[in-house]
């Protein structure tokens, strides 16, 4: 739908300001960035991480009495899908040398890398190989590989500055450390880079970096990595074998506590099927899909917290979950494509935010966190209330796109930014000459799986990497860290997963024992026990249609 006459009057004001606007920065006059003591209060008034009554303390489980998401929680607090005293693990319908579950960049990292050191991996999926955030990741992934220009220690300050210096320094310097290397790796296989003439490849500055160091493949980042690897995989069909629409509903133990595998649904037959394997990783991802705080969306249909749900009852805490990644520009307009990223890019490429005067607000390259107040700050009634109405009544501002053809050259965005490009004409908009429209969106879950820089779990046997662990980005993540943390962290649990199965060998006998424990520490807790979970698949059906299925009547009507 292209933009409607009420809109396309208020796209006036943002070209009545343009020509200044660009002018100001062609000058280096940036709109000043918040000091760090202003940046507090906006955070506290406007971020929904603060906003009173939207998370509550877990009653149950190795993480008893912390904070989190009601969302969140109202998994935890549920039962398991699957009845423990009837499923059958003595009779395993699959064995593998390690069990990956999720099939996006971590899961695919790490059977690469598990294969490489000699083991067979089964990969089990919820939905195809590469449904996944990675697949929709845009804007690029950061490693500081400008010699005398950039370093791992600049990297290194940027994320703990970004994420309140509360994060885990081991799993920082990690990361930061083998960035230059999983980013020659990705190149190494194929993964196309956007690069100038000369073969250099391009960089850009992401919220929060001192440094430019964001490498990219033009808007579409996430799917070509992806790609790259799970065709990598697929080069490697005799070690590594992927099982799709099969979810992973509980992981199994053996009776020394070690993982011994897990149990899988299998979405086409409904059937349960039991994989025994001597190490298991968790790469799940994110929990976007459960709309936290009724958010709108950039996560793929499958992130809905599943792994947090079945490690945590298999001990593992949690951690970092008190916080969420609202990115600070979604798609609010037009509403079929609702919540849809626009990559952090745009605003690294210049382009400004600007409220319903046409007026710049906020500086266009805060952390995500205080960028992403600032935008909910302008449009609510409580703040400023200066957003840009739409015709069904949300609020946004507009990401000023056409800027970047300004100052740098006609074409850059058609050039830059394929993928949105090509989204929005489909609406009748072109990015090129009219602004965006945007709001906050779902972004990242911060926290997950306690995890050390081995991705061991405190379960032996058990790893985890990617979105679902928690520890690497503290209480809020910069852009391009996500796939260099799906990458680094996918490829150290592949490694240490085949090294732990050389030491240990074979798991013991599977039970699901402490599936049965948690189910009756959950009814001893008095909890609601309606609620099963992990969830699978976020339901967008009609409620009240949905109880109309379930009676006779329908189904009358149906015959
Ligand atoms: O890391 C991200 O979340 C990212 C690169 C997103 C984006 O804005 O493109």
């Amino acid at each position: 739908m292209p933009y409607p006459e009420s809109l396309k009057k208020l796209i006036e004001k943002v070209v009545a300001t343009r020509p200044a606007r660009v002018e100001r920065k062609k000058n280096g006059q940036e709109f000043p960035p918040l000091k760090l003591e202003e940046r507090e209060p906006v955070l506290r008034n406007f971020h929904p991480d603060f906003i009173e009554g939207t998370r509550r303390s877990i009653k149950v489980g190795p993480s008893k009495g912390y904070a989190i998401s009601n969302e969140i929680v109202d998994l935890l607090e549920a039962k398991s899908r699957v009845n423990p005293y009837l499923i059958n693990l003595l009779d395993p319908d699959f064995e593998t040398d390690v069990l990956i579950i999720g099939a996006g960049g971590a899961g695919t990292a790490a059977a690469l890398l598990a294969a490489q050191n000699g083991a067979k991996v089964t990969i089990a999926t919820k939905l195809r190989h590469g449904d996944a955030n990675t697949m929709m990741a845009e804007g690029g992934i950061q490693a500081a590989d400008k010699v005398g220009k950039d370093s791992p220690y600049y990297h290194y300050l940027d994320i703990l500055g970004g994420g309140h210096f509360v994060n885990d320094p081991e799993l920082v310097y990690t990361m930061v450390k083998n960035a230059p290397d999983a980013l020659r790796w990705l190149e190494g296989m194929g993964t196309s880079f956007s690069k100038y003439e000369d073969g250099k490849m391009k960089t850009m500055h992401g919220g929060g970096t001192c440094r430019k160091r964001m490498h990219y493949a033009a808007d579409i980042t996430g799917a070509e990595i992806m790609k790259t690897i799970r065709d990598e995989s697929r080069n490697h069909e005799d070690m590594i074998n992927v099982i799709e629409f099969s979810p992973a509903v509980e992981i199994a133990l053996d009776d020394q506590g070690r993982c011994a595998g897990a149990v899988l649904y299998n979405l086409e037959t409904a059937e349960y099927h039991f994989v025994k394997a001597k190490a298991v990783i968790i790469a799940t991802g994110g929990s976007g899909r459960l709309h936290i705080q009724n958010f709108m969306t950039t996560n793929h249909y499958g992130a809905t917290a599943d792994g947090i749900v079945m490690a945590y009852r298999a001990g593992v805490p949690v951690s970092f979950l008190h916080t969420v990644q609202y990115h600070p520009t979604g798609v609010v307009f037009p509403e079929q494509a609702e919540g849809i990223l626009i990559t952090e890019k745009f605003r690294g490429a210049g382009a400004n935010v600007l409220n319903i005067n046409g007026e710049q607000f906020v500086y266009e390259r805060e952390p995500r966190d205080v960028e992403a107040a600032c935008i909910i700050r302008e449009c609510s009634p409580e703040g400023r209330g200066n957003g840009v109405p739409t015709p069904t009544g949300k609020f946004g501002v507009w990401l000023d796109s056409p800027m970047i053809d300004m100052l740098k050259g006609e074409g850059t965005v058609r050039k830059e930014f394929p993928g949105k490009h090509i989204l929005f004409r489909r609406f009748g908009i072109d990015i090129s000459t009219e602004p965006m429209l945007i709001h906050p969106t779902l972004h990242y879950q911060n926290g997950g799986l306690d995890i050390n820089n081995k991705c061991e779990t405190n379960v032996p046997g058990l790893y985890a990497a990617g979105e679902v662990a928690g520890g690497i980005h503290g209480e809020n993540r910069l852009m391009g860290n996500s796939l260099l943390d799906v990458i680094v962290f996918g490829r150290i649990a592949g490694i240490q997963a085949a090294e732990y199965i050389r030491e240990h060998g074979d798991s013991g006998t599977a039970n699901l024992n402490h599936v049965k424990q948690y189910n009756e520490e959950v009814e001893a807790a008095e909890i609601d026990v309606d609620r099963i979970a992990p969830m699978i698949l976020p339901d967008y059906s009609n409620p009240e249609v949905r109880k109309k299925q379930l009676t006779k009547d329908y189904f009358g009507t149906l015959l």
